[in-house]
């Protein structure tokens, strides 16, 4: 490689006492053509422990200070060089392991947050710097600043808003990972279910009700999407201390996670029994899949004769953990629901909890200027909530940001980025 801004170097490395440290490449990026935007030397070494250490030491001996984590990037970002929505994606990037957390972070990060809310945030900075002139001219009572235009702005702004928040589901579940609790009866074939899923043999199974004492957890990636599988302890009432605490905790599975496995044995459970079951568990907002296990024990079944009106019949699973019948379609199913009703090729999708409240704060400064417009409130104070809603936006990008702000976000990042 080879231009007037970058040059890479072959060369020797030598220590203070002229004893050769290894062969390296030495490149040379002048600013503004580097990651941080200033001029940059890297030097590539053989991949050993004591040969980095000893160039380290070489170059701290002659003046060199060790970065801190998120270095590079936050000075990439004072330099200019990328907004904040974008340099926190390069952390989300590092720490990509599936394909969608990995797209997300690359959309981010080339800039797909950022040009969203820059549209919006100019769109109203415009109309707010009408509002700020006839503040300037309050004595003579005009109005530069068309109403009804502005109110129409206003109510796009939020539904683009609103459409932003909303992504923050498959955000945040693309990032973490969706917590899908596996529960039932005991001996349902919960565990089995999981090592079927897995592929591995990672909970004990065995034909005694009550093997699975304590929730067990593994990931697994479907087409690109991590699931957090939490097998559970079978639900049943006990009078053995330890058993007790375990359905506790199955029940404090359910509650919390997004998606419910249940696992019926087909051969021991009535459709009433099972629907009640279920009703009685399911949290509020949950998907619940209804796995109707054991069908190789009684082939004839009809699973759709248990949808009701809770269970759609998409949602209930003929299945044999045992044998890993229908296992692909569960996978499917469960990929399904975790994409639902969002394009997930939408390349503005949040997956920042700070990027959240930001636009939150934002949606609600707009309501109050959205109302106030249409109640005749003062101008001074829908000046105030267009400030606010522009500070807000610009937080996002780090228009705004403070240096506490600035800390908490490269605070996270690795050494050497
Ligand atoms: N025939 C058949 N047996 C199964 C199937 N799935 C599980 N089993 C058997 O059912 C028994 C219980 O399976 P587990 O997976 O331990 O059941 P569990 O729901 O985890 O039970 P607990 O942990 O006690 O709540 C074992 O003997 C399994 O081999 C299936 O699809 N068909
Ligand atoms: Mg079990």
């Amino acid at each position: 490689m080879s231009s007037e801004a970058s040059r890479m170097h072959f060369g020797k490395l030598h220590d203070s006492n002229n004893k050769i440290i290894d062969e390296v490449l030495v490149s040379i990026f002048r600013n503004p053509h580097s990651y941080t935007g200033e001029d940059v030397v890297e030097i590539n070494c053989h991949g050993s422990y004591y040969i980095l250490n000893e160039v380290l030491q070489l170059l701290v001996s002659n003046g060199a200070t060790l970065a801190e984590p998120g270095e590079f990037t936050q000075r990439a970002f004072l330099n200019g060089k990328m907004d904040l929505s974008q340099a926190e994606a390069v952390a989300d990037l590092i720490h990509s392991e599936t394909e969608f957390q990995h797209r997300f972070a690359i959309n981010q990060m080339r800039g797909g947050i950022k040009d969203n809310i820059a549209e919006l945030r100019s769109a109203l900075i415009d109309f707010a710097s009408l509002i700020e002139l006839e503040l300037d001219f309050s004595e003579e009572d005009v109005e530069f600043a068309n109403r009804t235009k502005l109110i129409q702005l206003i109510k796009d702004i939020r539904i683009r808003i609103q459409e932003l928040t909303q992504s923050f589901t498959l955000g945040n579940a693309v990032k973490y990972g969706i917590s899908t609790v596996i529960a039932g009866k005991p001996n349902a074939g919960k565990s089995t279910l999981l090592n079927a899923l897995l592929n591995e043999e990672r909970a004990i199974v065995s034909e005694i009700a009550g093997t699975t004492r304590d929730t067990i957890e593994e990931k697994i990636n479907i087409q690109g999407i991590l699931f957090r599988l939490i097998d559970t302890a079978g639900i049943r009432t006990t009078e053995d201390t330890i058993e007790k605490m375990g359905v506790e905790r199955s029940l404090e599975k359910i509650q919390t996670s997004s998606i419910l496995i249940y696992v019926a044995d087909i051969t021991q459970s009535s459709k009433d029994q099972i629907v009640s079951d279920i009703l009685n568990y399911k949290s509020e907002n949950q998907e619940v899949i209804l796995l109707a296990n054991k069908m190789d024990l009684y082939y004839t079944f009809d699973s759709s004769t248990l949808a009701t009106e809770y269970i759609p019949k998409e949602n209930i699973i003929p299945c044999s953990a045992k044998n890993k019948m229908n296992i692909d379609f569960l996978k499917q199913r469960l990929f399904e629901l975790a994409v639902k009703n969002q394009s997930i090729q939408n390349t503005s999708i949040v997956v920042n909890s700070r990027h959240r409240s930001h636009l939150l704060q934002a949606d609600q400064e707009l309501q109050l200027a959205e109302s106030g417009l249409s109640s005749g409130l003062e101008t001074d104070l829908i000046a105030q909530s267009l400030r606010r809603t522009i500070y807000e936006l610009g937080s996002v990008t780090g228009n705004v940001s403070s240096d506490e702000i600035l800390g908490n976000i490269f605070g996270r990042f690795c050494i050497g980025k």
